[in-house]
């Protein structure tokens, strides 16, 4: 297991799944686990305690509202952290994006985006980091790149030929 993904709530499931496709698509071995920073804290320590010892490299914390999921997974790993805010609640992420940003000098975590598509660069991002020591991965994402630029490209070929 590279990367363990929290998230605060079953009801995050949705936001993360773009990124596990992600990861299956760089076939980057993740594990995927509710963890609540404020409903279940003993099992958020526990869980990070165990992926630690099953040679995690990078986790991801995907939570909503006041989310302390990423904090307090960082607080307890020198691992990388990856932070996701959820865009979910009344203040449609806004509150999670701070609350994840926000880190107290000394223990950082790597906050994305709010919603799908920081779900999706938090993957991205873990994959960068793995590729620091695995050619092969960097290669890969060469590829994963090329091809976003090469759907630009086409993109405004299509616009074109609609004009
Ligand atoms: C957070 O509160 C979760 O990460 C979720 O985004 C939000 C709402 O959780 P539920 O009430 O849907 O379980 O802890």
């Amino acid at each position: 297991m590279k990367v363990a993904i929290l998230i605060g709530s079953e009801s995050d499931f949705d936001m993360v799944q773009e990124a596990l496709s992600i990861l299956d698509e760089f076939h980057v071995p993740y594990a995927l686990e509710v963890a609540s920073a404020h409903r279940s804290p003993e099992r958020t320590v526990a869980l990070v305690r165990e992926f630690e010892n099953t040679g995690v490299e990078v986790f991801i914390a995907a939570a909503g509202m006041s989310a302390h999921l990423a904090g307090t997974v960082a607080a307890h790993t020198l691992k990388p952290v990856i932070g996701v805010p959820a865009g979910e609640g009344p203040l449609n992420g806004f509150d999670a994006l701070l609350s994840t940003v926000q880190m107290p000098k000394g223990v950082p975590v790597a906050c994305m985006g709010i919603g799908k598509s920081g779900a999706v660069n938090a993957a991205l991002l873990a994959v960068e980091i793995l590729s620091l020591q695995d050619v092969s991965l960097r290669a890969e994402l060469k590829k994963y790149r090329d091809k976003l630029a090469a759907e630009v490209a086409s993109s405004s070929q299509k616009i074109k030929d609609k004009q």
